[in-house]
């Protein structure tokens, strides 16, 4: 491994431990660590992200970029620019040592003057990647095509008002399809970025949710026309960059496929960062997910408590992590999915090696939070106590109503006849709290802390 872009980190990043003063080493990420039975590394899928990491200069609406990317320097000639970008992130994921990278057409391809251009440019690039793939083992988590940058998607894509940016949106994901089935993508992501509205006074609401189904369809058709085997999954985001976006959240989106005969066909790119702003916890969206059977992937972030915006930070707290992760785990883990780094550096963090430190503390944060939901499984107390709460349900009275053998007036006459008098009882909700803590704290003190002895 020569010196490269990032000529500050020598080798690949290795696990050093907890104690360990070396910075570019992880302090609890080991791929091969057996957690219920199973590596790390399959159990986390970690993913690079091209977008905020390799094309974004740290530009911000106040203030032109701040990152050292020479690639995205105007007056490159824009193949030869593409291509150093592509070796640069390679570098970059072969030195970190995770086994995926996910990427947007427009992350690769220049646009050039036509749609033909850009296709041809695509392609390029694609047998790049491939060879990229085959040097460095590294995978593609998922593609997905930018439906946003461009002016002409202003007023969003399949849900704009003019079907001419429908039929453009329709060439660009068939062709990222198309690329993602090319290089052994595991899913395919649509995240609707400007599917939604700035104000209800230009806005049909009705048609727009009748073009954004239909666009679902073809993809889904599209999907099984060339035999693509990976999973399609939809992110939900509530806000921003519109007032309003359709895909609002978990339950938005679940109830929007399954209203429209598209359940089955897609899964979710649940974000933690989304997932906030909706008003939710990260640990809600993935437990909603999971509990209705279409959890897909994870994009690998947080917002700020004190924003209200996707500031799209890199995690770094265990004690949000540990709890979508034992949902995950309890759901029985990933399977086409994984997590995402959809994280970007702050502006100021402006050195080379910032964007291993960010990657590096994220990974570790990611890899405790497993470990503590490992212990919370292995342990049981949470599973037993939720199972204990529901216990009635599987008796002779829950199996009636369930089963509907019950009907309204049949349970109403026992409860009259006084065969039916039930007491409220405590929910425990502080005591499941402390049970947790227990798991993360004891994690913290006699795992990989322990493992270095
Ligand atoms: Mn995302």
């Amino acid at each position: 491994m020569d010196g490269g872009f990032f000529s500050g980190v020598v080798e690949p990043i290795r696990f050093g431990g907890l104690h360990s003063p070396d910075p570019l080493t992880y302090k609890v990420y080991e791929p091969d660590r057996l957690v219920l039975g199973k590596r790390m590394e399959e159990h986390l899928r970690i993913g690079v992200c091209l977008w905020h990491s390799f094309a974004w200069d740290g530009r911000d609406m106040f203030g032109i970029g701040t990152l050292d990317r020479p690639w995205l320097d105007a007056g490159r000639d824009p193949m030869d620019a593409a291509r150093e970008k592509m070796a640069v992130a390679f570098e970059f994921i072969e030195k970190l040592g995770v086994p995926y990278y996910c990427f947007h057409d427009r992350d690769v391809a220049p646009e050039g003057a036509s749609f033909a251009e850009f296709r041809s440019n695509m392609d390029a690039l694609t047998e790049d990647a491939l060879g990229y793939q085959e040097r460095t083992g590294a995978r593609l988590l998922w593609g997905t095509a930018n439906l946003f940058t461009h002016p002409r998607y202003q007023a969003g894509a399949a849900t704009n008002p003019d079907p001419e940016v429908f039929a453009y949106a329709a060439a660009q994901v068939r062709m990222m399809l198309d690329v993602t089935q090319r290089l052994g993508g595991t899913n395919y992501v649509l995240w609707g970025g400007r599917e939604g509205y700035d104000t209800l006074l230009n806005t049909d609401l009705r048609r727009e949710g009748a073009q954004l189904a239909r666009f679902l369809h073809l993809v889904a058709e599209h999907k099984h026309r060339i035999g693509f085997e990976g999973t399609l999954l939809i992110e939900p985001k509530p806000m921003e960059p519109t007032k309003h976006q359709y895909d609002y959240d978990s339950a938005t989106v679940h109830g929007f496929l399954v209203r429209n005969g598209l359940e089955g066909e897609y899964k979710l790119n649940i974000e933690a960062n989304h997932a906030t702003l909706a008003g939710h916890s990260f640990h809600h969206e993935v437990a909603y997910a999971i509990a209705n059977g279409i959890l897909g992937s994870i994009d690998a972030n947080r917002g700020d408590p004190q924003n209200g915006w996707d500031t799209d930070q890199f995690p770094n707290s265990v004690d949000d992590l540990a709890l979508p992760l034992y949902e995950i785990l309890r759901g029985g883990g990933l399977t086409t999915g994984g997590f995402n780094f959809d994280a970007k550096l702050r502006r100021q963090s402006s050195d080379r090696d910032d964007l291993f430190h960010a990657h590096i503390g994220g990974i570790d944060a990611l890899a405790q939070g497993l470990l503590a939901a490992a212990a919370m499984i292995e342990d049981g107390r949470l599973a037993e106590l939720k199972g204990a709460r529901y216990a009635g349900w599987d008796g002779p009275l829950g199996s009636e109503i369930l089963g509907g053998s019950a009907s309204l007036a049949d349970l109403a006459d026992r409860v009259e006849a006084g065969g039916i008098d039930p007491r409220p009882r405590s929910g425990r909700q502080e005591y499941l709290e402390s049970l947790v803590n227990q798991q993360v704290w004891a994690v913290r003190s006699n795992g990989a802390a322990a493992r270095e002895g």
